[in-house]
């Protein structure tokens, strides 16, 4: 959880203790009501206080009014009055006259000239009594008891205010009057600086500030923080991260120094160089490449700096008439990388002598450059050649290192045998029985041409029966052929050295039949086809068995417990809405008063009386005219899910009226009406063990719907009723209606976020757990008195929050062990969150051991031994505040007893 920084700063505007001289502030009458005195501090220091005491005279109406005070930015300010107060009784011969309070009030001006107190401009602010929380002083030569209260007050319309107080009676000296303004500090989060900030003018309202990021970042995401009414930062978002060469060092970016680097902007620290490496200097961004060392393009800076390899080694070469295979050793050196390559030169004649391109007919198998194996082929060489082969070895660095000879390897090989490839041929007057063929001399003869031979068949014969002629000459009439018959011709040329390699014949084929090939080509379309279709009803089958078996793992069956059955399954809605709810006569039931509006109408309370029990209140929905049947289905839906519920914290249906219209909905009357409204009514005026009491009571009835497997989706203090013995039941069974598992139902924008598990807000995965999240959101709602979660942030910002791991902060006055059942309902993974029944157990325990939620965070660990029964052990008290998981650590730390755990302090 993140920890809150409460150091907020006091600017002071006003402090009469300050003051030097006298402060002769305007007083009304000018005689005879306040006066100034002068009078010695408990530190002999000389302090100005104000005193009046007309106990005797009737009608007082004594007014003292500062001096203008400029606001000074300031947007809300604190009024701290210390004064003592003459008990009435203690005055002797006192009538009805006398007065033990005094009033503040305020107004707000530009101008500092006004001279005379105008009253009916004055806002009145407070009436102030002494309270018991008071110390004593010595006053002259009384002892008197010293009161300070504390006032505050929204300034934002002029350019300053004024201060006065009123006295109708009392016997009052101001021994001092302090004015200030509360200020979020300058503070560094996620290395952005947030300036030191005004807090806003309402006691609710945060101050929305942009950070920068500090010297040497830059932004991650926009970093944000908000300054809450009592001048602390609230929900950091986003930051900045340290630039290249500079890390994060206890929210400032210092460079890496000599030895380290850092290469990109990240929120990891410097790192040391790789090998072979080094940095010279501070705020290195790379590490430089110790001399023979070397880094390529594509290499990252983390990665050591690295050598070209040597030369191959062994290279043997084996001729095989006019192809050779060239076989050799990887480099003895390899650099240190691991993407060695080889690649061929290749040159005719022998030594230095190479000539260079030697034809670029020559194959190489499997290549010619960037091989990866050490094995080559090269074939189609002219026989009885002298040829120089150079293999290369080299790496990802050899071109940065200007890699030279030393890296290669050479052979030097003979061919022995000629191969006569002919290039092109024609064929000519070409008749019914007879062509003429003519073809041109090879590129490569390889010796003197001693004949060329023609092979021709008729195609559909293969060559079962084929005719050979031979001749001198580069052309040969060929006659005797059938007519309409495709032919073959191969013609091939012979040297010294015998006919060209494995019969290689120039192909004379007159025809081309394309039909098999078109039949193959739609043959695999064909095919293509039905594998395109088989995939996609195999991928349809498994998503919706997926799904199912979600479901199913879902519902955690319980037998004997009864299961909620959703209304919406019924084709019929009138069939379900007769199943759950009891038809009430309209004529039973008397309506008083309309108490608000709902989704589908009118709310009023009003009487029931059924025959045969006593009358009792209730509360009536009605149902407006004019409704589609959709509406009419999802008003009703309402109460036959509620009709299911029987349970003490569940609001009880009493019946619906569908038979005359306007419909109807009957349920109990809750006197108190919706918890939020009820909470900000009655801010502060509960003890814990009673807001501990509601809260019980909540995540009692959210038990019974979990057991029930039924899922709520908009648990919130605003759906929870409250009655007049305080009994909290929870209410609102629409959104769950409206929030259909619709993958495609454009609901999103009525999830109420603020209240919603992420992951039902991401993918809309609610359950029974992301009820649980939602739970703990009210129990903040309850322990804050109705305060609206995260503020006035907007949905965005609170999901970034949430999302960056951000989680509401204690509320004021919350017991620890309350913020840490909150923070265990906001775990991110949602099997981690405890269950209804684990929190109704906790709230138990918490009730039957008030120490426990002894208010004042502060102390409330330390107190609880104080006040656990005697024979509690450590591992029983933590168990009871849910921290059992602590046992061994603090057994470890020497805290076995309670008494030894008086001494643990908050940190
Ligand atoms: O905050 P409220 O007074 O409490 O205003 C709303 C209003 O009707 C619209 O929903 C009140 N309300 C709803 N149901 C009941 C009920 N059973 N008893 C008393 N008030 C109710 C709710």
């Amino acid at each position: 959880p993140p920890v809150r920084v409460c150091v907020c700063i006091l600017v002071t505007l006003l402090d009469t203790r300050t003051v030097p001289g006298e402060l002769k502030w305007a007083a009304s009458p000018s005689e005879g009501g306040w006066e100034e005195v002068s009078i010695m501090d408990e530190k002999n220091i000389p302090i100005r206080t104000y005193q009046v005491c007309n106990v005797l005279e009737p009608s007082q109406n004594n007014w003292l009014r500062t001096d203008w005070i400029p606001r000074s930015g300031a947007q809300r300010v604190y009024v701290e009055v210390k004064f003592t107060l003459r008990d009435c009784n203690s005055l002797p011969g006192v009538t009805g006259t006398c007065k033990e309070t005094f009033n503040l009030y305020y107004h707000e001006s530009n101008e500092d000239r006004e001279s005379y107190i105008k009253e009916s401009s004055f806002i009145k602010v407070d009436t102030v009594a002494a309270d018991e929380s008071f110390t004593q002083v010595d006053v002259g030569d009384r002892i008197m008891k010293l009161n300070t209260e504390v006032r505050d007050v929204k300034v934002t319309t002029r350019k300053g205010f004024y201060l006065a107080f009123q006295d109708v009676g009392a016997c009052i000296a101001l021994v001092s009057v302090r004015v200030f303004y509360k200020t979020c500090p300058l503070t560094i989060r996620n290395l952005a600086t947030f300036p030191d900030t005004v807090t806003g003018a309402d006691t609710s309202s945060l101050v929305e500030v942009r950070g920068s990021c500090v010297n040497q970042s830059e932004e991650r995401e926009e970093p944000k923080m908000y300054c809450g009414a009592d001048g602390e930062w609230l929900v950091p978002i986003g930051g900045c991260l340290c630039n290249p060469g500079n890390e994060d060092k206890g929210g400032a970016c210092k460079a890496c120094s000599v030895g380290f680097y850092k290469a990109r902007s990240s929120d990891a620290g410097c790192s040391k160089c790789p090998p072979h490496s080094h940095s010279l200097r501070d705020g290195a961004t790379v590490c430089d490449c110790h001399s023979g060392f070397f880094r390529a393009d594509s290499d990252p800076p983390s990665m050591a700096c690295t050598q070209p390899p040597s030369a191959p080694q062994q290279l043997i070469s084996v001729v095989n008439e006019t192809s050779v295979v060239l076989e050799w050793a990887p480099p003895r050196r390899l650099g240190g990388r691991s993407d060695t390559s080889y690649s061929l030169e290749l040159g005719s004649g022998s030594g230095s002598q190479l000539c260079l391109p030697c034809g670029s007919d020559v194959l190489f198998s499997p290549g010619q450059t960037g091989l990866k194996t050490t094995r080559v082929v090269v074939s189609e060489l002219r026989a009885h050649t002298h040829y120089t082969f150079i293999v290369h070895s080299r790496n990802g660095v050899s071109q940065s290192s200007g890699a030279g000879a030393a890296q290669s390897v050479s052979v030097t090989v003979t061919t022995n045998q000629s191969v006569t490839t002919l290039q092109r041929k024609f064929a000519t007057d070409v008749t019914r029985h007879s062509l003429s063929l003519s073809w041109q001399q090879p590129d490569r003869p390889n010796g003197v041409i001693l004949e060329y031979e023609v092979k021709f068949y008729e195609k559909d014969q293969k060559e079962r029966s084929y005719r050979i002629m031979r001749t001198f000459s580069r052309s040969v009439d060929v006659t005797g052929l059938n007519p309409l018959t495709v032919y073959v011709f191969h013609v091939r040329a012979r040297t010294a050295a015998g006919y060209g390699e494995s019969y290689n014949f120039l192909v004379g084929d007159f025809c081309v039949n394309s039909a098999f090939l078109l039949l193959s080509v739609s043959g695999v379309g064909i095919l293509l086809l039905i594998s395109a279709a088989v995939f996609i009803i195999s991928r349809r089958r498994s998503k919706y068995s997926k799904t199912k078996q979600d479901s199913e793992e879902e519902k955690h069956l319980n037998p004997g417990v009864k299961i909620y059955v959703d209304p919406f399954t019924y084709e019929d809605p009138d069939q379900a809405i007769h199943e759950f709810a009891k038809e009430i006569d309209v004529s039973s039931i008397h309506i008083e008063r309309v108490i608000g509006m709902g989704e589908f109408g009118e709310v009023c309370s009003g009487r029931l009386r059924v025959q045969g029990k006593r009358e009792i209140y209730v509360a009536i929905k009605s149902l407006k005219a004019g409704y589609s049947d959709k509406q009419r289905r999802d008003f009703l839906s309402e109460a036959s899910i509620m009709g299911q519920f029987d349970h003490p914290n569940i609001i009880r249906l009493e019946g619906v009226v569908t038979r005359c219209k306007p419909l109807m909905i009957i349920t109990e009357y809750m006197e108190n009406g919706s918890l939020d409204a009820f909470l900000r009514k009655h801010d502060g005026q509960f003890t814990v063990i009673q807001l501990v009491g509601m809260l019980r009571g909540i995540a009692s009835g959210m038990k019974y719907l979990s057991d029930m497997s039924y899922v709520h989706r908009d648990l919130a203090a605003r759906n929870i009723l409250v009655n007049s013995n305080l009994v909290c039941k929870v209410s609102d069974f629409g959104l769950s209606r409206v929030l259909e598992d619709d993958p495609e139902a454009a609901y999103t924008t009525r999830i109420p976020i603020r209240w919603t598990a992420p992951e039902a807000i991401a993918y809309r995965k609610f359950t029974t757990a992301s009820d649980v999240w939602s739970y703990g959101i009210v129990m903040w709602e309850v322990v804050s008195y109705g305060e609206r979660p995260y503020w006035d942030m907007n949905n965005q910002d609170v999901i970034k929050a949430i999302e960056e791991g951000y989680r509401l902060p204690a509320p004021m006055d919350c017991p620890v062990v309350l913020h840490q059942l909150m923070l265990d309902c906001w775990e991110r993974e949602r099997a981690e969150r405890p269950t209804f029944s684990q929190i109704l157990n906790m709230l138990d325990k918490l009730i039957r051991n008030p120490g426990t939620l002894r208010v004042g965070s502060e102390v409330c660990v330390s107190v609880v031994p104080e006040v656990c029964v005697p024979e509690w052990s450590v591992c029983e008290w933590l168990q009871s505040i849910g921290l059992e998981r602590y046992r061994d650590t603090l057994a470890a730390a020497g805290y076995t007893s309670l008494d030894s755990l008086l001494a643990l302090t908050h940190q």
